[in-house]
């Protein structure tokens, strides 16, 4: 099969199941147990659908293919996963924290919901991302130890040693002087653990072997280090029409990035060594690989 053809359709399989777990609803006030009241709803689905790359979840689901899974196990978890990344896109937004107008090519949430309902629209998204990984698990009893490990992985490298933790030490480092080792913590937990996190749970799914989980450890890692410094440059000399957000703020709010430490120059070079060094990481999974090998030429070479 062509690449794209099937780019598009792990990416279709990712907005069926999001529609499936997350259908518009009407009534403001449901009178039915488990209903999202109407406009929580609209507020969720608001950024939930606003056309993001859905790299995490392709991810999850070419890595349970790569290791020869059950991909339509690996469908809500995948989906759970792009509301936990969608959740954390919203409160990055927030006046508190970066203070956008704009992400995915429109207005943030709380421009249009206001900062009350965008932070219950986070919220509501991470809840109900575990509620959807819980349901899923209970409903394979055949591989219930696969889905648990795999909630707990995402859990992981989203929660206050993973994604949080690296969030909390970027606002805490705003004007600091320059420091590698704590820019390098930055990036491993705030970008790259959401993007090892789709290939553990899809290797806890799929019941990978330790030299599999080894070596999708690493390549999610490379990518996400990788992804960091590439946004980092975006946001100096990327197109903010392309990026659908506005550039040149991490200058403006004093950030740690890898441009501001090391140049332009230098970050392009890391970038480069770390994308080859994710390549060469997937040699174990040979031929299967092939998907992801080109996936990575994608996300490398991408403008927003
Ligand atoms: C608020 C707990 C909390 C965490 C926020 C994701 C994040 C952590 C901050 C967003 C800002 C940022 C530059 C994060 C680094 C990760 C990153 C590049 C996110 C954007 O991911 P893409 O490019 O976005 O996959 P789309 O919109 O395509 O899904």
């Amino acid at each position: 099969m062509e690449y794209r053809e099937q780019y598009d359709r792990y990416v279709s399989a990712v907005e069926e199941t999001i529609e499936r777990l997350l259908p518009q609803t009407e009534r403001e006030c449901p009178d039915v147990d488990g209903m999202i009241p109407a406009h929580l709803c609209k507020t969720m689905r608001y950024s939930l659908l606003a056309g993001g790359k859905r790299v995490r979840p392709v991810l999850l689901l070419a890595a349970c293919d790569m290791l020869g899974g059950d991909i339509e196990q690996a469908k809500v978890p995948a989906a759970a996963l792009e509301m936990i990344h969608t959740y954390s896109l919203i409160h990055d937004d927030l006046p508190g924290m970066d203070d956008d107008d704009y992400r995915r090519g429109r207005l943030t949430n709380h421009k249009v919901y206001g900062v009350g309902h965008a932070i219950l629209a986070g919220d509501g998204l991470l809840n109900y991302a575990y509620e959807c990984l819980l349901q899923n698990a209970m409903g394979h009893e055949e591989n219930l130890k696969g889905h648990v490990l795999a909630a707990k992985a995402i859990a992981g490298r989203a929660g206050v040693s993973g994604m949080i933790a690296g969030q909390s030490l970027d606002l805490l480092s705003e004007h600091m002087p320059p420091d590698l080792n704590r820019l390098a913590y930055i990036h491993a937990h705030k970008t790259a653990d959401l993007l090892t996190a789709p290939l553990l749970a899809a290797g806890c799914i799929a019941g990978a072997d330790d030299a599999q989980f080894k070596a999708l450890s690493k390549f999610g890692m490379c990518v996400g280090l990788a992804f960091q410094i590439d946004d980092d440059l975006l946001d100096v000399e990327g197109d903010a029409q392309l990026m659908g957000k506005r550039t040149g703020m991490d200058a403006q709010r004093g950030k740690m990035t890898w441009p501001a430490l090391m140049g332009v120059e230098a970050s392009r070079a890391k970038s480069r060594a770390l994308w080859s060094e994710a390549e060469a990481s997937l040699s174990c999974f040979g031929e299967r690989a092939w998907f992801m090998h080109a996936f990575a030429g994608q996300l490398r070479e991408r403008k927003n």
